[in-house]
């Protein structure tokens, strides 16, 4: 089986890729990635020179390229590539659209041309929009996308759709809670407050730190996902999600309490601009028709993912010196 994975050197992607070469050694992978600022051939370490692993450094909106990649073969599609930061596409909304909705159409179309077996666009719960205090997010729940990146991922979501209605094109689309683990950006909420914590900076908590967010650990998302590529009835959207719901305040108390720092570390700051209030994913899809169960809980996921950060910490030091900083100054200015 020839595997085309996108945006493979990303947080996901990379833990994906590395999941997969274990579990099936004998499929080769092709690794599509442009390496924006978070894409980092540095995680890909452990599996950089396995025989059936190659890197292409192809932007997913490069129509020719992409299209060269697809006709020297491909059976089944993988696209994690996306600008994936909520707060950037606040900042920045055109390339938000440009890789989560133009570059998913241009896969699309080589995918049909090149009649794979199986194309997973891997998606969020994010364009189910936010919960109240009850409910949650089920495959029919519509979608009410809040902000420019959860609206692109809709839209790239949509074209999924639309290709399998039309062209029959053999697709799922699977809906994921928030991912921790190795090799997440310090960008994103955890492996940003174990980094500003270590330095004893502030913890910038948005609005009153309530936010509920479904936590999943990384490698259950990807044996989901591995699930999906050889379980999943074509057309159908698969919500994935370990019922691992936590504040923000919830998380960032884990983080100082597991690092031995005090609580006046955190400081309130203005909230984020249309900020969700709650996610929260039904599984019972996914759990009752393919099988699939988590292996971490909460607890367990976030001890390793915080020892990780202890144990890795010139992989992100690395990450903070480089063009991040220029992002980290805007949003987080001298605090
Ligand atoms: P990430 O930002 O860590 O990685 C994205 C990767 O895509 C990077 O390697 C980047 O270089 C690559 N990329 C970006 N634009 C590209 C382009 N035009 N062409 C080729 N490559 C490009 O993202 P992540 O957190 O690993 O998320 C991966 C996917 O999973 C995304 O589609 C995201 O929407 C989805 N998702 C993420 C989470 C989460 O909690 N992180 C949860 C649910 C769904
Ligand atoms: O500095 C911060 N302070 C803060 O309070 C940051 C970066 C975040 N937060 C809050 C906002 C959210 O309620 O923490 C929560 C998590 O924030 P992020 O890590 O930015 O994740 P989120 O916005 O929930 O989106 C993530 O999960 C769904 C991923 O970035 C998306 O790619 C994925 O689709």
């Amino acid at each position: 089986m020839i595997i085309i994975v996108t945006g493979g050197a990303g947080f996901i992607g990379s833990n994906f890729i590395t999941y997969m070469l274990k579990q099936h050694p004998e499929y080769k992978i092709i690794n599509v990635d442009v390496l924006t600022y978070a894409g980092n051939l540095e995680n890909l370490k452990s599996i950089e020179s396995h025989s059936n692993y190659k890197l292409a450094k192809v932007d997913i909106t490069d129509v020719q390229e992409i299209d060269k990649l697809f006709s020297q073969g491909v059976d089944v599609v993988v696209n994690f590539a996306a600008e994936s930061h909520v707060d950037r596409s606040i900042l920045e909304p055109d390339v938000f659209v440009k890789t989560n909705v133009l570059g998913t159409q241009v896969l699309l179309d080589a995918a049909k041309k090149y009649r794979v077996t199986k194309f997973v666009q891997v998606s969020t719960d994010e364009v189910y929009g936010s919960l109240g205090a009850t409910g949650l997010f089920t495959e029919e729940t519509p979608l009410t996308p809040n902000s420019p990146y959860s609206a692109s991922k809709a839209g790239g979501d949509l074209l999924v759709r639309a290709y399998h209605e039309t062209f029959g094109l053999p697709v799922n689309i699977t809906r994921c809670s928030n991912n921790y683990g190795p090799y997440q950006f310090p960008e994103k909420l955890i492996p940003l407050m174990i980094s500003r914590a270590l330095a004893d900076q502030a913890l910038p908590v948005y609005g009153d730190g309530m936010n509920i967010r479904d936590w999943l650990y990384v490698e259950d998302h990807c044996s989901a996902i591995d699930l999906v590529i050889h379980e999943g009835v074509n057309g159908e959207v698969y919500n994935i999600g370990g019922n691992n719901e936590r504040t923000n305040v919830h998380i960032v108390n884990t983080v100082l309490q597991e690092l031995g720092k005090p609580d006046s570390l955190i400081s309130y700051v203005q909230d984020r601009p249309g900020h969700d209030r709650r996610y929260g994913i039904d599984p019972t899809k996914i759990t009752n028709e393919l099988g699939w169960k988590p292996k971490h809980t909460f607890e367990t996921g976030i001890k390793e993912t915080i020892q990780w950060y202890l144990n890795n910490k010139e992989w992100w030091t690395r990450i903070q010196s480089g063009e991040y900083q220029k992002y980290a100054a805007l949003q987080y200015g001298t605090r």
